[in-house]
């Protein structure tokens, strides 16, 4: 495991609790202690999430501890990738019933995009795709999760995101699974 992560100690900077609660349950059986850097990030405009998560990742402050930040959004095939890059501010305007009703009823094939952003005490900075494949209910069904996720079916999956328990969740979505290219990282480190 990488020197910052070896010590335990990785700080996670997001104005999201919903990202931490699933990053923390995550990386706790790696022996990986999550600190909340509880701040909002300014996000440039900017045509992907990596360009966002490395834009954030230069905001943190230095630290011997590995810091973390992540860039996520929710691309609906049928309205031509929107609202990606823009999906917190139509999260906040539309809601997740709102983008149920914006979708196309014939074309709600959708998906998921996070980028989590890593740099450990060498400074130098490290990013993990993870993408779930999936479709946009035509209306929020469930109350667990976060954000979209009662409007965001994964492919093989009759309940949304938001009907699921924590771990099933992290077991199709897409932060799981940069998670679990973040993991590899660590483990080989
Ligand atoms: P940051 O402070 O980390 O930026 P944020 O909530 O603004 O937190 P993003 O910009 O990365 O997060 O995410 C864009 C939007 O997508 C935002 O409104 C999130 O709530 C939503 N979102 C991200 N991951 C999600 C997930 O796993 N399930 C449902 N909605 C999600």
């Amino acid at each position: 495991m990488g020197s910052s992560a070896r010590r335990g100690a990785i700080t996670f900077y997001t104005s999201n609790p919903g990202k931490v609660r699933e990053v923390r349950h995550r990386l706790a059986p790696l022996g990986v202690a999550v600190r909340w850097g509880r701040r909002t990030l300014t996000e440039p405009q900017a045509d992907s999430l990596e360009e966002v998560a490395r834009f954030k990742l230069q905001q943190v402050p230095p630290a011997r501890d590995g810091a973390l930040v992540e860039d996520a959004g929710l691309f609906v095939r049928g309205l031509a990738g929107f609202p990606g890059v823009y999906s917190a501010y139509v999260l906040r305007t539309l809601g997740p019933a709102g983008l149920a009703r914006l979708t196309p009823p014939a074309h709600r094939s959708a998906v998921f995009r996070a980028v989590l952003g890593y740099r450990g005490g060498n400074g130098r900075p490290r990013f993990f795709v993870g993408e779930a494949e999936g479709t946009i209910a035509q209306h929020p069904r469930g109350t667990g999760g976060f954000g979209f996720d009662p409007v965001f079916i994964p492919r093989g999956e009759e309940r949304t995101f938001a009907e699921m328990t924590l771990m099933e969740k992290e077991r199709l979505s897409h932060r799981g699974k940069a998670l679990t290219a973040f993991e590899h990282f660590l483990r080989r480190a």
